[in-house]
């Protein structure tokens, strides 16, 4: 049964359940909802990069931050479209365009983010956008250009959040989810471990998440990457433990959603992966740069697929499943 209806206490109670049980339970309603032996293949793409005015601590791209970051205007369509042609032929079914932007502009450079994805999507991927803050209206337009799902992550609780971005507010983001909820576009929301929260932040966050109207389609949990220059450059490494749980407790609360194994791989061994699929992990990035940072490369990935008898899960599945 889905439900909308969890509690903080019962939200908790699920989260600090032993490591054994809690991957067990999660494993269980993994195997009642989903296909186990399918993960789903998303590849990033940077179409701007750097030069944020925004302050999250975690950014590389903000431009207050000396990191090293070069800034790129947004990049052509034909540029972009040789990249998406590159990750579907590398198996990859999900396609997700990337910008360093606060909110969405209704100018030119919208007006190319359209064209590109109307171009992703005659390609038979599915179409992700992360722009930054959308109107219900700019929703509808990405909609109508044919996009499957736009990216907006709560990152951290509603309480945390003003220590890690004081620029916008919690309520500004679930105002944007919200606006691409009414659009029909599939909703990717997660967050980020290791940014120095609590146990009770990152419950609060997975109690929020599975408490939206809908759940979202996506739920990418990203350990932090630590990146030289932002202020959470010496934050310790998330320890696997950490994701696991994390993952568990999303994949009981939120059966149906694609729980992608998001930031944060280049820094953990296949067997910390594959306790991650175990525990209800059921997506990745793939392709050696997420939108700045490093990650790991498509051979090796596949390498690791074959290793553990894992496929890659076909585009537009959910819709072939209704017909
Ligand atoms: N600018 C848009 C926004 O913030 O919504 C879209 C791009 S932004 C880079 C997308 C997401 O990447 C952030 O919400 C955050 O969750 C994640 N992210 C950024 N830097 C990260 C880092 N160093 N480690 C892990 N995740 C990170
Ligand atoms: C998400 O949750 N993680 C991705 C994607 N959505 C946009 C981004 C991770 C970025 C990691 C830091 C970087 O490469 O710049
Ligand atoms: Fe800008 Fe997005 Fe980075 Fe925040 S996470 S600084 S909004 S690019």
């Amino acid at each position: 049964m889905i439900r909308n209806d969890w509690t903080i206490a019962e939200v908790e109670q699920i989260y600090n359940t032993p490591l054994m049980e809690l991957i067990y339970r999660a494993a269980t309603v993994h195997r009642e909802y989903n296909d186990t032996g399918e993960v789903q293949v998303c590849t990033l793409l940077s179409i701007k990069t750097g030069g944020c005015s925004e302050d999250c601590a975690y950014c590389p791209q903000a431009a207050r931050y000396n990191t090293g970051v070069n800034v790129q205007a947004l990049m052509k369509k034909e540029e972009v479209l040789e990249y998406a042609r590159k990750a579907k032929e590398a198996g990859s079914t999900r396609f997700c365009m990337g910008a360093a932007w606060r909110e969405v502009r209704n100018n030119r450079d919208f007006d190319h983010v359209l064209d590109m994805v109307k171009g992703v999507n005659e390609m038979g991927m599915e179409v992700c956008c992360t722009l930054g803050m959308l109107t219900e209206e700019q929703a509808h337009k990405l909609a109508e250009a044919g996009l499957y799902a736009y990216n907006h992550n709560l990152d951290t609780s509603a309480e945390y959040y003003g220590d890690i971005i004081t620029t916008r507010t919690y309520d500004d983001r679930l105002q944007t989810l919200d606006n691409v909820r009414k659009a029909g576009v599939s909703v990717c929301c997660g967050g980020i471990v290791g940014l120095g929260e609590t146990h009770e932040d990152r419950i609060k966050m997975l109690h929020t998440l599975a408490t939206l109207p809908e759940h979202p389609e996506s739920v990418p949990v990203n350990a932090l990457v630590p990146v030289k220059g932002t202020p959470l450059e010496h934050n310790a490494k998330v320890n696997v433990w950490e994701m696991v749980k994390m993952i568990a407790t999303a994949r009981i609360l939120m059966p149906k959603a694609m729980v992608r194994l998001s930031a944060g791989r280049t820094s953990m061994s296949i067997a910390d992966q594959t306790l991650c699929f175990m525990a209800g992990a059921n997506s990745i990035f793939a392709g050696e740069k997420l939108l700045t940072t490093p990650n790991p490369t498509f051979e090796e990935d596949m390498q690791m697929f074959q290793m553990l008898g894992l496929k890659p899960r076909e585009a537009f599945k959910n819709e072939k499943e209704m017909v």
